[in-house]
C-alpha cells in the first residue's frame, strides 16, 4: 500500500525553565542562571540558560559540580506550577492546527500536520507561525523541526537551537544522517554508544554501511531499528494521546555490579529523576517499583503500595533500600535497576489523600 509522505513538526522550547525564570525576573536577563537543586545540597541541574551552558553547565549534573563550572550563576528553584501553567498555554497553540499532538514533556510535542500543510514549505511556514503565536502569548522562544518523520523531526528541532527553524526534506535526509553523531539517534544509549565506539562506527553513514544484519546480530531488534533510523525511516505515528500509567527511569549499567551500596546510589539518582518527573506532572503514585535485570538478564521486580502515596524521592529511598535488600544476596551480579511509580493520583487526589489518609505502613506485593 502507498503511504502518503507526512509533513511532522517537531517543537521545544529553549532553556524551557531557564527561560521563564528570565522572563518573570528581567534582573536575570543575559546572565547565567540554573533552575534546580541547591548546590549546598545533594541536588542536581534542571536546566541552565544559554549564557550558564557557555560553562559547560547542563541538566542532570550535579549542582555542586555546575557551582564549581559557574559559581557566578544565578541558581533558583524550580516553579514546577508556572511551569506546568506555560505548558498548557503552548500545547493549547499546537492544538489549533491539528489534533494529532503528541506532547513528550512540558515544553515538547511533535504535530502531524499533514492534513494542514502536506508540503514541507508549507510546513515551515505554520511552524513558523507557531513560534510567532508562542512568542506573543508567552515570550518565550521554541526551536521548530520539520520533516517527514519523528525522528528527522527532533533532529531537526535540536539542529539550530534557540530560535531556530530547520527544514530537513527527504532530499537532505541522507547527507544529514550520514553525519549525525550515534548518540543522536533514537534509542541510543550510553551503553550502545559505547559499544558502537569500540566497533568504530561514530556517524549515521557508519551504521548504514555497517549494515543491518550485523547491526540485528549486535543489538537485536533494536539494531534493525537503528538501521532503519540510519535509512532515514521512521513510520512511528503521531500518537495525541497516551493515558500514562506509570512514571519509571531505568538504567543498564556500565559494567555488572554486586555492591549493594553502590546500587543503593544509582536508585538514589533514579528516585531524583522520578521526583522531577512526577513534580513536572503534579502527581504521585500509590506504587512503587523497583526493577532489577541480573547479569543473567532475568529480570524482578517488587512493588510496594501505600494510600498516601509517593512523591519525593525521599519518599521512594526507604523503601526502594527495603525491597533491594530482599533481592540482593551479594552474590549474582547486577546490570540494570529501574524505579517506578504507578497507580498515579491527580492534584486532586493527593491533596485529598494527604490530608484525609493517615499514613498506613506499606505492604510488600510481589508483580
Ligand atoms: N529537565 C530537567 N532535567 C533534565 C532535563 C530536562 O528537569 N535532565 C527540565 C528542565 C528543562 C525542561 O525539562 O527546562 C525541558 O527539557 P529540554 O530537554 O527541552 O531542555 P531545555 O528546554 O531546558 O533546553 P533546550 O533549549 O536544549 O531544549
Ligand atoms: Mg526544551
Amino acid at each position: 500500500m502507498h503511504q502518503r509522505t507526512r509533513a511532522i513538526l517537531h517543537i521545544d522550547l529553549d532553556a524551557f525553565y531557564a527561560s521563564i525564570e528570565q522572563r518573570d525576573q528581567p534582573e536575570y536577563r543575559g546572565k547565567p542562571v540554573i533552575v534546580g537543586g541547591s548546590p549546598n545540597r545533594r541536588g542536581v541541574v534542571a536546566t541552565a540558560s544559554y549564557e550558564a551552558r557557555k560553562y559547560g553547565v547542563h541538566s542532570a549534573m550535579p549542582s555542586r559540580t555546575a557551582y564549581r563550572l559557574c559559581p557566578q550563576a544565578i541558581f533558583l528553584p524550580a516553579r514546577f506550577e508556572v511551569y506546568r501553567a506555560v505548558s498548557q498555554q503552548i500545547m493549547a497553540i499546537f492544538r489549533k492546527p491539528t489534533a494529532l499532538v503528541e506532547p513528550l514533556s512540558l515544553d515538547e510535542a511533535y504535530l502531524d500536520v499533514t492534513d494542514t500543510a502536506p508540503h514541507l514549505d508549507e510546513a515551515a511556514r505554520l511552524a513558523s507561525e507557531i513560534k510567532r503565536q508562542i512568542w506573543d502569548q508567552t515570550h518565550l522562544t521554541a526551536s521548530a523541526g520539520i520533516s517527514y518523520c519523528k525522528f528527522l523531526a527532533k533532529i531537526a528541532s535540536d539542529a539550530h537551537k534557540p530560535d531556530g527553524l530547520t527544514v530537513i526534506s527527504q532530499d537532505d535526509a541522507s547527507a544529514f544522517l550520514g553525519a549525525l553523531p550515534i548518540e543522536k539517534f533514537f534509542g541510543v544509549g550510553k551503553v550502545t554508544a559505547a559499544k558502537l565506539r569500540e566497533l568504530g562506527i561514530q556517524t549515521g553513514g557508519d551504521l548504514k554501511q555497517l549494515g543491518e544484519e550485523r547491526l540485528r546480530d549486535l543489538f537485536g531488534k533494536q539494531g534493525g531499528q537503528l538501521y532503519q533510523y540510519a535509512c532515514g525511516v521512521d513510520d512511528r505515528p503521531v500518537e495525541p494521546v497516551r493515558e500514562r500509567k506509570s512514571v519509571g527511569k531505568e538504567v543498564t549499567l556500565e559494567r555488572d555490579i554486586r555492591d549493594p551500596r553502590e546500587m543503593e546510589r544509582i536508585l538514589e539518582n533514579l528516585a531524583l529523576q522520578v521526583e522531577r518527573r512526577l513534580a513536572e506532572l503534579g502527581i504521585a503514585g500509590r506504587t512503587l517499583t523497583l526493577k532489577v535485570r541480573w547479569s543473567s538478564f532475568e529480570l524482578v521486580t517488587r512493588a510496594a503500595s501505600r494510600a498516601q502515596g509517593f512523591q519525593s524521592a525521599q519518599d521512594m529511598l526507604p523503601v526502594l533500600r527495603t525491597l533491594l535488600a530482599g533481592l540482593v544476596d551479594g552474590k549474582r551480579a547486577v546490570r540494570l535497576l529501574g524505579v517506578m511509580v504507578s497507580g498515579l493520583l491527580s492534584p486532586d487526589e493527593l491533596l485529598h489523600v494527604r490530608q484525609f489518609v493517615a499514613p498506613s505502613l506499606w505492604e510488600e506485593e510481589r508483580v
